[in-house]
Parts: structure tokens; sequence; C-alpha cells
């Protein structure tokens, strides 16, 4: 147990998170994207998820993920619909920045029994959405409000709940191609008062905001979007 929250999370390293939306990674992007991973040292792992997912097939898409890149895969669900034990692990997200009691604690009680049966690595993570200057589907999708950009404290807060309540990491979330990416102020903010590897993620597209993430004190950062765009940009990150 905790083989890849050993191996993949740390509280003294930096390293990147890949993102692959199934819906939005087809057979083409994966084989320019995936060999690349297994020659960058920066990337850690490869995340799974989307908000919606659209089309079937998530234990054969897993698959065709592990076939060709070494890296541990992580699952990042939207709903419990997208678990699959094809994975190495599984981010449970538990969504505090909102008052959704389905992403407190609903879908977490529907996919226990899944995880158990699957043998499968749940890392306990604390999800929150800071607001980044639009509307995002995440918000929409999950009946939260982001907690405002210019409120460090209350990112704190949160944080600091789900640290005393023994959860394992936290994600400061932007949402997916969000125009801003969550404020390095905000990220310093929780570094500071949380001793817990620091997922940072949402609108990151260029070296220089993932270099702000890490400053910070991020320990990874999640790159989604810019990468579907721009399989070649992982070299610049
Ligand atoms: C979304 O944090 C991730 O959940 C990644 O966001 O797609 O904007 O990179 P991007």
């Amino acid at each position: 147990m905790w083989t890849i929250y050993r191996s993949v999370f740390s509280e003294a390293d930096r390293g990147l998170l890949v993102l692959l939306d199934p819906d939005r990674s087809d057979e083409e992007h994966l084989n320019r994207l995936l060999p690349r991973l297994n020659d960058s040292p920066r990337v850690r792992a490869v995340l799974v998820g989307t908000s919606i997912l659209m089309s079937p097939g998530l234990d054969t898409f897993v698959e065709r993920v592990k076939n060709k890149c070494r890296k541990p895969v992580i699952l990042f669900p939207g709903s419990v619909v997208q678990l699959t034990p094809k994975a190495d692990a599984l981010l449970y997200l538990v969504m505090v920045s909102g008052r959704n009691p389905e992403l407190l604690i609903g879908e977490h009680v529907k996919a226990a029994p899944l995880i158990r049966h699957y043998g499968m690595e749940a890392i306990a993570t604390a999800y929150i959405l800071v607001e980044s200057g639009a509307y995002t589907a995440v918000e929409y999708v999950s009946f939260t409000r982001p907690i405002p950009r210019n409120k460090p404290e209350i990112v704190v807060a949160h944080a600091l709940a789900a640290y005393y309540m023994g959860m394992k990491a936290v994600y400061l979330e932007g949402g997916s191609g969000a125009r801003e990416p969550v404020p390095a102020q905000v990220i310093r903010a929780v570094r500071e008062a949380v001793p817990l590897p620091l997922i940072v993620g949402g609108g990151l597209r260029t070296r220089e905001q993932v270099e702000t993430a890490f400053q910070a004190g991020a320990n990874l950062a999640v790159v989604g979007t810019a990468l579907e765009e721009d399989p070649d940009l992982l070299e610049l990150l």
C-alpha cells in the first residue's frame, strides 16, 4: 500500500503530472505524447479523468496508455463511473471547497466497495477550486462555487481542515483551461500552513507559469489542455 503515493507524491520534490482527458486523447495524440513522457524525468505520472466522461471504454483507454508509457497512471475521476482497475492508483478527491455532499462523501461511498475489490491505492486528496477568471466546467458540473482568488486565507482554512482530517495531499485547481492559474500568493499561503504534498493545476501553459507554481511551493504541477493542443510543448515545460 502507498507505493504510488510514496513514489509520486513528495513534499520535498517537484514534478509534472500530465492530464489525459479520455474524450480528447485520440490514438494519434497518444502516439505523439506518451513516448515522450518516458524520456522526461520531470514527468512523475499520468492523470486520467474528466468532468463528464462521454465515451465508453475507460479500461481499454488506460490499457492503451500503459502500453505506450511506463509512468504510473493515476485516476482523476469526475465521478464514480470513472473507476477502472487498470490504473495504478486513484486520487480520492474530496471537493472541500464546495458544500455539495455528493462530492464530500456521496461518490466516495459509492466508490469504496469497488476500490476495495480492485485493491486499488486511493489517495485522499483535498480538492480546492480557486476562482480563475472564467466560469469553468468543474464549477458547473460540481454545483460548487470556487474560492475567490484574492482570499488566500480562506483557501488555507480549507487546506488545514483537510490536513487535520488526515487527507494525504492538497490539489489547488483553477479548472481545466482556466484563464488564470492559481495565484502564487495562494499557493505560498497553503505551502506555509500545510505540510502535505501540494498539487496545482488549471491553466498552466508555459514553463514560466509552472516555475512560478513551483517557486511558490507546489510539488506537482498538472498540465492538460496545453499538451493536448501541442505535445511538443513538453520539452519546454
Ligand atoms: C484540470 O488541473 C487540470 O483539472 C489541468 O488543467 O487542462 O488547464 O491544464 P489544464
